[in-house]
């Protein structure tokens, strides 16, 4: 005899659907998404994604961060709800997936319950994190941070785009800032389903990533200044060149995550030149390190050698810097209940898995400090991803939904 839920699937026709629809939101140029936060279509498709939560019964709440929580009712009133979900925010040349997936597969769950009439003792929460990206307004996963007592929420509404525009309006503006106090709400606990964005699983040929770790993260935000002076008439000796000076940090970034393989990484992604003028030295740059490492050592001697390897650098070019962190948090240690109850499912749906520690930060990575969190991946094509390329099979989609359904139905406890 089966036991109860043991036979469930998601509807994966649905979800496909589902994804692709939300994709021809804020389309990029080359096939994939460019959906940043707090924009117009990040807008839109929140209104789709409550469109489609309405239409399943589900009772929308919004917390003064933006955070969506898409409620369907357990029996027990009393019990804390598990929730489910990952962010719709894309980065400016992202794909389909990140994040997406992990969000429409929440609601898929809630679809496919309903279509059985499948009850649970816990409520069920999908949730669609606000600015898990951290591209236009840093750091990455602020409202899962603020949510989770890391960040004051009026620091994070201080933050500003290129623009110079804040968070705060900007979330106004898009008329998406709710009432409720965020953090207020308690959890069971909370699953996130979120692509690789990495080969292991691929390359392995593996269906399933049971994640029982996520590596630590820093972004540490550079401001060089030089003199601008004419790129022709200025005689070498006589030059403070800030864009010398950011390209032999980024050579000293590459440099020191090399030293630390097979786990480390480092690079600077975000770079501005001004006044960028084609015969202008550049007097000022301004770009980000990322650097990540599994071992909280290791995060913290890359920090401090780079932080060294940056005033010697000035001083070799006579140009000064500042160095503001924006974006910090060590290794994550998943609750090994939760990740049991992937690892459970995974195997009991017949799907191949492996242990894996996410190279990428997730908001589940914020929320792990408040409520027992696990987190399930699938494979994605080449492990490219933050890229518009990004693609996944709509068979991988429905593996890793199907294992989230079996690990959100089993802690929520189905009542028969
Ligand atoms: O940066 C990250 O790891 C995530 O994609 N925001
Ligand atoms: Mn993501
Ligand atoms: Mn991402």
């Amino acid at each position: 005899m089966a036991a109860p839920g043991e036979n469930l699937r998601i509807n994966s026709e649905r979800l496909w659907d589902s994804l692709m629809e939300m994709a021809k939101i804020g389309p990029g140029i080359a096939g994939g998404n460019n959906r940043q936060t707090l924009t117009d279509e990040d807008g839109e498709g929140r209104k789709l994604f409550e469109t489609w939560c309405k239409a399943a019964g589900l009772e929308m709440g919004l917390d003064q961060m933006g955070t969506m929580f898409a409620r369907r009712e357990g029996t027990d009133p009393d019990a804390l709800p598990v929730y489910v979900g990952s962010h719709l925010d894309t980065q400016p040349t992202g794909g389909k997936y990140d994040g997406v997936l992990g969000v429409l597969a929440g609601l898929e769950i809630v679809r496919s319950l309903n279509d059985l009439d499948i009850k649970t003792r816990h409520p069920i929460v999908v949730t669609n994190w606000t600015n898990e990206e951290g591209t236009r307004f840093a750091p990455a996963m602020l409202a899962s941070g603020v949510f989770a007592g890391v960040h004051e929420q009026d620091w994070a509404y201080e933050r500003k785009d290129k623009a110079g525009k804040s968070f705060g309006d900007e979330l106004a503006r898009i008329g998406w800032k709710g009432e409720e106090e965020v953090g207020a709400r308690k959890m069971h606990a909370f699953f996130e389903l979120h692509i690789e964005q990495g080969p292991i699983l691929e390359d392995e040929g593996i269906d399933i990533g049971v994640v029982t770790h996520g590596q630590g993260l820093k972004w540490l935000q550079v401001t060089l200044t030089g003199k601008e002076s004419h790129t022709g008439s200025t005689p070498m000796p006589k030059r403070r060149n800030a864009g010398l000076g950011m390209a032999r940090v980024t050579e000293l970034v590459h440099e020191i995550a090399m030293d630390y393989q097979p786990d480390a990484v480092g690079a600077i992604g975000h770079m501005e030149v001004y006044p960028n003028s084609r015969n202008i030295i550049a007097g000022r740059t301004v770009f980000t390190v990322d650097i990540r490492s599994p071992e909280k050592e290791v995060l913290d001697a890359m920090d401090g050698r780079i932080r060294e390897g940056i005033e010697t650098i000035c001083e070799a070019l006579d140009i000064s810097f500042e160095i503001e962190q924006v974006g910090h948090f060590d290794p994550v240690t998943f609750d090994p209940g939760c990740v049991k109850a992937v690892r459970d499912a995974a195997e009991r749906l017949g799907y191949s898995h492996r242990n894996l520690v996410s190279g990428a930060g997730h908001d589940a990575c914020w929320i792990n400090r408040v409520a027992p969190t696990a987190m399930v991946m699938c494979p994605c094509v080449d492990g490219l991803s933050h890229n518009e390329a990004e693609e996944i099979y709509p068979e991988w989609a429905s593996a890793g939904a199907d294992v989230l359904f079996h690990a959100v139905v089993e802690t929520a406890g189905i009542v028969e």
